[in-house]
């Protein structure tokens, strides 16, 4: 087994409300990193978690990413199995908190982040469900600020066309992306975002500037930061619990599965196999009824 130096290793918790994706998030890591080639049942392996389509108990499963060893700590978001959320946030030195951009800031939300402060795990959102229908990232992203104030801080966000999520634009690399239907990022020339563009990128100055002060100095003068120390910032802050930064994806896109292909063949077999099972309890009820009346 491969072994890491400690300055190496990340234990990741994944937690929030009930259902907001954190277990589909996480097998799309491990699938992104080449540790499993399909998604589901990794995290919710056990029977009752199969039955049930939820999390019941916090789980683990690490994965390589450029030289680090994460161990990903799925935690499940149901109130009723709220233990495996405390266990998993203990074991973690940084807490991803997801959102669902359907519903925003919510009770299990809140529970995650409170917990991850109180014990002083840095903190980052990722908001989920970006394909769904009544997708609304930037009023997800105003709940969170309104629920845990001016910490939270816009990362990656979508530019929309219509409703559909076209592109993701880093805030801090100033660098936009497109996937293709692979998943495979591929960089693309700046979208437009309008006034919300200059908007987040106040707010991500602003979240920097609180982090050294030799940076809040820079930001009187009113001069913008550099790429370099925006990183910095960012790492500072995140690391300290000041800044919890927002980011955002469509894991549906990277691991909706390939459709198979069905030969004609196959379809014939298939339609045969269905009549005959949908026929048998009509058949037997027919026998039944014989043998009753004779
Ligand atoms: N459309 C869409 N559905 C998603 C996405 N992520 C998760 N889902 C669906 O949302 C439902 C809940 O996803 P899970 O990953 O099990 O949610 P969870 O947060 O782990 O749920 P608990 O562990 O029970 O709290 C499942 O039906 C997923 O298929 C997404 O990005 N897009
Ligand atoms: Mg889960």
């Amino acid at each position: 087994m491969k072994q890491y130096p400690a300055a190496q290793i990340r234990n990741v918790a994944l937690a929030g409300h009930g259902g907001s994706g954190k277990t589909a998030a996480g097998e799309a890591m491990l699938l992104k990193a080449g540790e499993i080639d399909r998604v589901g049942g990794v995290f919710d392996y056990d029977p009752e978690e199969i039955k049930r389509k939820v999390s019941v108990s916090a789980a683990l499963h690490p994965l390589e990413w450029k030289g680090c060893k994460l161990n990903l700590l799925d935690t499940p978001g149901l109130f009723d199995f709220a233990g495996g959320m405390y266990e998993g946030i203990r074991a973690a030195e940084s807490v991803v908190i997801a959102v669902s951009s359907k519903s925003g800031a919510a009770v299990g939300t809140e529970k995650a982040f409170k917990l991850a402060r109180d014990l002083n795990r840095a903190r980052m959102f990722f908001v989920t469900k970006m394909d769904a229908e009544n997708a609304d990232f930037y009023k997800a992203l105003d709940s969170l600020r309104q629920a845990f104030g001016t910490s939270v801080c816009p990362l990656v966000v979508p530019f929309m066309n219509g409703e559909k999520a076209e592109s993701y634009v880093d805030l801090l690399e100033g660098k936009a992306y497109a996937y293709d239907a692979k998943g495979v990022a591929k960089e693309i020339p700046m979208p437009d975002l309008g006034s919300r563009y200059e908007e987040y990128m106040g707010l991500v100055s602003e979240a920097i500037a609180e982090t050294d002060e030799a940076l809040m100095e820079k930001f009187f003068e009113g001069e913008a930061f550099t790429k370099d120390e925006l990183i910095k910032g960012m790492r500072l802050g995140v690391a300290s619990g000041a800044i919890a930064p927002v980011r955002t994806t469509c894991l549906r896109q990277r691991t909706k599965p390939e459709k198979r292909r069905r030969t004609p063949t196959a379809s014939l077999w298939t339609w045969l196999a269905r009549t005959a099972l949908r026929s048998r309890p009509m058949c037997l009820r027919r026998w039944r009824t014989r043998l009753w009346v004779s």
